[in-house]
């Protein structure tokens, strides 16, 4: 029977991992797979997830298993500081295997309630579709960028939102948008929250780098107030940029519905699909995440952690849109962009030459992970753009 099947290109974003690595020149840049790097390249573990663990070491009895749903004090103090306190609807969720396994449980969800479609701004993150596909969904690609002109085309994505029939899904990025770096402003945010709540669709809100745009509570601005009108909802939350967990695979699904009794019955749904699953959670990353959630002074060290990042990745910000334009290509927007990523409109050509001729590894899209430069690296990725445009 398996020779029905037909070979699957691998991720393309964790090919440039391999890739990267086995370039022998010393002053390779990477640009590729999303996560948060210092100026030396290093994607170290945080310092308060450190000692979190060490406490989880020395502290943990017993191994039996949670449940369905997880370490329910990480859902309950993780979910209070998301939704914050003014948020007037029943929110209720569930520990999951990432944001990814957020987003599939979401998918599933969607389905079993018989939604059909739900709609997406393109370019995202390019796991999005194929995670809704794979549930079952039909994924609406609306063209809501200009990617030549690194632009959000905020009319393009409410006409379509507009479009949508009630009932129908729709995705939207909470902060630090992957891949284009740019966020609805908080005028946008609110005609999108109108139009969700009028046309009556159900957000899902991924929600995967809190913390690393504008800060924390501002970085949750427009999930609040979509989430907060709309009757139900849905949050896929990862913790595995802001905290640096990434390979622990922590996240996190909440829904909002009308009242209590409802948002039971939206709750026994997920536990029952993650129960279809994976049974349950794996608990390191987020016992983690929870102690350190629990004790103000491991809070503390994690917020200043947490604000080193996002300082790091606005100070980069601005140096790159200062260098303005090199030929056609203009930096400058990347000053304003927010996160990790930017996505410049460059076309396979010189994509491959930067990695060829300069060791300078992005996407295959164009998009470059802002935190890949260490020192020195903004000048040479800049000397480099200069030979490409010259060349
Ligand atoms: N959503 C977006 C927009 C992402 O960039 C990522 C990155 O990994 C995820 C979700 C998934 O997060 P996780 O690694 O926790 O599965
Ligand atoms: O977009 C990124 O680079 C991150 C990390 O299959 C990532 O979100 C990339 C590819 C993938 C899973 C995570």
């Amino acid at each position: 029977r398996f020779d029905l099947l037909r070979d699957q290109p691998a991720d393309p974003l964790l090919k440039i991992i391999a890739a990267y690595a086995a370039d022998l020149r010393s002053d390779k840049i990477d640009l590729g797979v999303g996560v948060f790097r210092d100026d030396r390249g290093e994607t170290r573990v945080l310092e308060a997830v450190k000692r979190a663990e060490q406490r989880l070491l020395d502290r943990q009895t017993s191994k039996a298993y949670l449940g369905p749903d997880g370490d329910k004090a990480f859902v309950a103090e993780l979910g209070a500081r998301v939704f914050g306190a003014d948020f007037m609807r029943p929110w209720q969720g569930l520990q999951t295997p990432g944001g990814t396994g957020a987003l599939r449980l979401a998918a599933e969800i969607l389905v079993q309630a018989g939604v059909e479609r739900i709609w997406l701004a393109a370019p995202s993150w390019a796991n999005h579709a194929p995670i809704f596909a794979q549930a079952g969904l039909r994924a609406m690609a609306v063209d809501a960028f200009d990617v030549a002109a690194q632009r959000f085309d905020a009319e393009a994505w409410m006409d379509a939102l507009r479009a949508a029939a009630p009932g129908d899904a729709v995705l939207l990025h909470g902060c630090c948008h992957n891949p284009m770096g740019i966020d609805p402003d908080p005028a946008q945010w609110r005609a999108i929250a109108d139009v969700v709540a009028e046309r009556d669709l159900l957000p899902l809100v991924d929600l995967a780098y809190q913390g690393l745009g504008d800060g924390w509570d501002e970085d949750a601005a427009g999930a609040r107030l979509v989430l907060g009108r709309s009757r139900y909802g849905l949050l896929a939350y990862s913790c595995d940029k802001n905290f640096g967990l990434y390979r622990e695979r922590v996240g996190a699904l909440w829904a909002t519905a009308p009242n209590a009794a409802a948002g039971a019955v939206v709750q026994s749904n997920l536990l029952a699909l993650a129960r279809a699953n994976w049974s349950m959670p794996p608990d390191h990353g987020a016992a983690t995440v929870r102690i350190i959630l629990e004790d103000p002074e491991l809070a503390a060290l994690w917020q200043d952690e947490r604000e080193a990042m996002r300082r790091r990745l606005h100070a980069l910000r601005g140096e790159l849109g200062a260098q303005g334009r090199i030929g056609d290509l203009d930096l400058a927007p990347i000053a304003t962009g927010k996160g990790l990523f930017a996505t410049l409109p460059l076309a396979p050509g010189p994509i491959e030459y930067l990695r060829r001729e300069h060791g300078i590894y992005m996407a295959g899209s164009g998009r470059i992970n802002i935190a890949g430069f260490g020192i020195g690296g903004i000048e040479r990725f800049c000397d480099a753009l200069h030979a490409v445009v010259d060349a």
